[in-house]
């Protein structure tokens, strides 16, 4: 059985938590990072030497990355099928997984922190306002490809729609004025449809 390392509430834990409850891939899942710790010790840099969460192994087998691993476990246990057959609709569900990581999380991690990860009294609103700018001009790069197409790599649900996806929850949950983008709504009331994303990813965001 595939063994995960990562806590729960890891957004890139959860792209792999997700991905394998949709392929009904079984997994052994260990505690790890955050207040959980490990991920420092020697044991775990010499599987994983940024010493980040998540890393999977699989029988001999140790990889690290989160949309590496989903690419992995699709390949592997999904026939391909979570991901389009066609190179151009393979490549329009990559794009938006290596643009997850490229571009939008150098937006909305900021802006994360400076609500989630601050207590109230201490949130600064020129920091929030100044990193929500950024997330919603990233946002409405998603909601234009959103008015044109069901889901991000096309009109099926792909991996293209997974990192986002886990982000599109805690979105919703910042406490924080969003504006209307009726197609990202329309997507993520989609997402919220699909069992394992109410297990993996509908919980408090922290
Ligand atoms: N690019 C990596 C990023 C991994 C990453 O940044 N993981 C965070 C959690 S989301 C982490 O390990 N933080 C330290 C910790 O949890 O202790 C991936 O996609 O897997």
């Amino acid at each position: 059985m595939i063994k995960i390392w990562g806590r729960t509430d890891s957004s890139n834990v959860q792209k792999v938590l997700w991905c394998c409850a949709e392929l009904g891939v079984p997994f052994e899942r260990l505690d790890w990072g955050g207040k959980f710790g490990g991920n420092k010790d020697p044991e775990y840099t010499a599987m994983n030497p940024n010493g980040l969460v998540p890393t999977i192994k699989d029988g001999d087998f140790v990889l690290w990355e989160s949309n590496s691993i989903m690419r992995y476990l699709n390949a592997k246990y999904g026939n391909g099928r979570l991901l389009p057959a066609a190179p151009e609709g393979m490549a329009n569900a990559n794009r938006w997984m290596d643009w997850q990581l490229s571009v939008f999380n150098g937006t909305i991690v900021p802006l994360f922190f400076a609500t989630i990860r601050t207590a109230p009294e201490k949130r600064d609103p020129q920091v929030i306002q100044a990193a929500l700018e950024k997330t919603v001009y990233a946002w409405q790069t998603v909601e234009n490809q959103l008015a044109k197409n069901k889901f991000l790599g096309g009109e099926e649900f792909s991996l293209g729609d997974i990192p986002l996806g886990v982000w599109a929850h805690r979105w919703f949950s910042f406490p924080i004025e969003r504006p209307k983008q009726p197609n990202i709504e329309r997507w993520y009331d989609s997402l919220k449809q699909r069992k394992p994303y109410q297990t993996h990813i509908m919980i408090p965001v922290t």
